[in-house]
């Protein structure tokens, strides 16, 4: 009746990751988007009892340990958040790095990470930042422009860079932390907009406006899956902006692009290309994080929350 499930908190740049360390469900072996598809089949509501209140919040990415089919790897790691699943995560990445540094599993030098949109690349560096080596990245549509409910035409680049992203630049919003209430309801509408006329994958929504904090050169808010926002410039949300900015000829390889957040945290992002005909880039982000809590969850079955709210 009772299950004790053991986690690990870290925060980068202001966004929560919640790593469960011991005590998650037995996902078997084999490639990690079928496990993925293992854990939403038949484990979901640990998914929801990890993330959501009474423990969690809509904010916390959670990041499940597992054994990686290519034993080159430090760890497989499947994300997950309120709603569902993340192909990839840049903070979540940066904050699993800096937690499995924490338990002693590492030391500074690069770690490779099996996720289920592929392996990536993560270095912790002798002075606590991590650089994430993303999975490549590209712009698929530039200038798509959706007639969205209550707004009107809007206008956004997709690209992926280890989620789907909508970017936008020309929005007319306030991107500050006094109009978050603003930005999600206008976000939100974008999304069900692109979703339903242009391309019906699209998780995240991305806001860019003028930077506040010195070096940075844009400042974002970005919308998850879930409704809620980034509270870090978010790490595959960045690398879709860098696989934009690569397209138009906006940043040169490997020049740094500091990314600011809603609430003022920073991401240096860099790209190098993979094949500039195609449009495909090799995206590194890198940012700090910092652990906040070890903590044992219990899972009491006779708790009717015991697998969370949901909403
Ligand atoms: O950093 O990639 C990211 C991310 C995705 C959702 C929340 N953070």
């Amino acid at each position: 009746m009772i299950r004790k499930v053991s986690v690990i908190d870290s925060h980068t740049g202001g966004e929560p990751t919640r790593v469960v360390i011991a005590g998650g469900p037995d996902l078997g072996t084999g490639p990690l988007d079928k496990r993925r598809d293992r854990f939403q089949r038949e484990f979901d509501r640990f998914r929801s009892a990890i993330v959501n209140e009474p423990r969690g919040s809509d904010v916390v990415v959670g990041a499940l340990l597992v054994e990686p089919e290519d034993k080159s790897c430090a760890a497989g790691v499947i994300f997950f958040n309120n709603v569902g699943y993340l192909g990839m995560c840049g903070h979540g990445t940066i904050g699993l790095i800096v937690t499995l540094a924490h338990m002693g599993r590492i030391q500074s030098g690069e770690h490779r990470l099996e996720t289920p949109v592929g392996i990536v690349t993560a270095t912790l560096h002798p002075n606590g930042e991590v650089s994430v080596d993303n999975v490549p990245g590209w712009r698929e549509r530039k200038a798509v422009t959706v007639d969205v409910d209550g707004i009107g035409p809007v206008t956004g680049d997709i690209a992926w860079g280890g989620n789907w992203f909508f970017l936008v630049e020309e929005h007319g919003q306030d991107l500050s932390l006094a109009n978050v209430e603003k930005l999600t309801d206008y976000c939100w509408r974008v999304r069900q907009a692109v979703n339903a006329q242009a391309f019906p994958e699209v998780d995240h929504v991305e806001l860019f406006g003028p930077p506040t904090v010195p070096g940075a050169r844009s400042r974002n808010f970005v919308q998850c899956p879930g409704k809620a926002y980034d509270r870090s410039p978010c790490g595959t949300g960045t690398s879709a902006k860098l696989a934009c900015l690569a397209a138009d000829g906006k940043l040169e390889e490997n020049a740094p692009w500091i990314q600011e957040s809603i609430i003022g945290s920073t991401f240096t992002g860099r790209f190098r290309w993979l094949d500039r005909a195609a449009g495909k880039i090799a995206p590194t982000i890198t940012g700090t994080a910092f652990v906040n809590a070890e903590i044992t969850q219990i899972l009491d079955e006779r708790d009717p929350f015991c697998w969370g709210i949901r909403s």
